[in-house]
């Protein structure tokens, strides 16, 4: 742990106290923006520093999410120190946290569902696996002028030949900003209300802004807590549509199935609906998520 930053988050309760009364002040000001109390920043870099001690202890392989958590911290860090100035540039520091925490177009990480449907194969022109999955994704954020890179809401089951089990919990950045749609409803406030079981808000807004229709289906293969959700161990393939490249197994020629949640649930159901194992031959939507 960075002790310049536990340093920081013991400055005297009179510092705290005029800060806190600065930023009700700035807070008063602007029509529209989300703006960001103390105790909301004291709250984010506590979760930061949480998570960071979390990551140093499960090893190397945690070394990028950690490096993203240790550059978080740092720009908090530093804002903090301009806060505590007590000069006449607190509110642009002020901005600056909240341009970190919860930039624009959606006021934190965006979220949508594609506007676009596809089988359960990722079929041509994607490559199929997690890889076409995120491609989608990623294409259509670009198109309609979206900032960052995204992932798509998918998990493989480690078929032959492929790597191991990978979910959001593994590919996903465990981020403390909020996941907010196009329209600015909040979906989660951070990654871990994302994967407690249910959202604050459905996702049904796609890249563009717009309400989707019909179909409602999306391809997820993953449990409420971003974990694989493995249907029936016998035939793990049949719930990630053989992760995310057939609709027909090539090998017994026998048609394939996957897990799809509902865009109109926020309970479970969003991401493994009731009727949520489906032939991989439909057309179904993905769930997009800034990292
Ligand atoms: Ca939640």
């Amino acid at each position: 742990m960075n002790p310049t930053v536990l340093s920081r988050r013991k400055a005297p309760a009179l510092v705290w106290c005029c800060l806190w009364a600065l930023t009700l002040a700035v807070a008063a000001t602007p029509a529209g923006a989300q703006r960001l109390t103390l105790s909301e920043l004291q709250a984010q870099i506590d979760a930061l520093e949480a998570r960071a001690a979390a990551l140093e202890q499960q090893g190397s392989d945690q070394a990028q999410a950690l490096a993203d958590l240790q550059a978080q911290i740092d720009v908090l860090t530093v804002e903090l120190v301009a806060l505590e100035q007590q000069g006449a540039d607190q509110g642009d520091a002020i901005a600056d946290l909240e341009a970190v925490l919860f930039p624009p177009p959606c006021g934190g990480k965006c979220v949508f569902v594609t506007s676009t449907t596809h089988d359960g194969g990722f079929g041509d022109p994607f490559l199929g696996g997690l890889a076409g999955g995120d491609q989608i994704c990623n294409d259509l954020a670009t198109a309609a002028g979206l900032p960052g890179t995204y992932r798509a809401w998918l998990s493989t089951v480690g078929l032959v030949g492929l790597q191991g089990i990978t979910t959001p919990n593994d590919r996903f950045i465990k981020t403390i900003s909020p996941y907010r749609l196009l329209n600015g409803s909040t979906v989660a406030d951070n990654y871990a209300d994302l994967t407690d079981g249910s959202l604050q808000t459905n996702i049904d807004v796609d890249e563009t802004g717009a309400t989707i229709g019909a179909p409602f289906q999306v391809w997820t293969g993953t449990l409420p807590d971003g974990s694989t959700f493995i249907f029936n161990p016998a035939e793990p393939g049949n719930s990630t549509c053989d992760d995310w490249r057939f609709t027909t197994d090539p090998s017994s020629g026998t048609s394939v199935t996957g897990i799809a949640g509902d865009a109109r649930e926020s309970t479970s159901e969003w991401t493994t609906a009731s009727a949520g194992l489906q032939d991989c031959d439909n057309s179904f939507r993905l769930y997009c998520f800034q990292q």
